[in-house]
């Protein structure tokens, strides 16, 4: 019988500089959602997409007060950044087994 897998949510909280957690290691269908709780508005800007929508590159901008939410669906190592404040972020996602 194989083990059940649940999807988890996981939070990344923006201070003014950096993103908390700047690092994550998920799994195929985890749910990632940032929470914007600080005073200025930021974006993800990603090299990549770990997303299954068709954009080559995946862009999120994050209002104050606002959150956003996205589905992990492709293995791999995904870098972004916010430019306008110099902070990185970077999400690994687990191939499926
Ligand atoms: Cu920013």
């Amino acid at each position: 019988m194989p083990a059940e897998v649940y999807a988890v949510e996981w939070k990344i909280r923006t201070s003014p500089t950096e993103y908390h957690p700047a690092k994550l290691e998920v799994n195929i269908g985890d749910k990632i959602t940032w929470i914007n709780d600080d005073m200025v508005v930021h974006e993800m800007a990603f090299s990549s997409n770990p997303t299954g929508s068709d954009d080559k590159n995946l862009y999120l901008f994050l209002p104050v007060g606002k959150t956003l939410s996205i589905i992990v669906t492709r293995h791999g190592t995904y870098l972004y950044k916010c430019s306008w404040h110099g902070m990185f972020g970077i999400i690994k996602v687990r191939p499926a087994n």
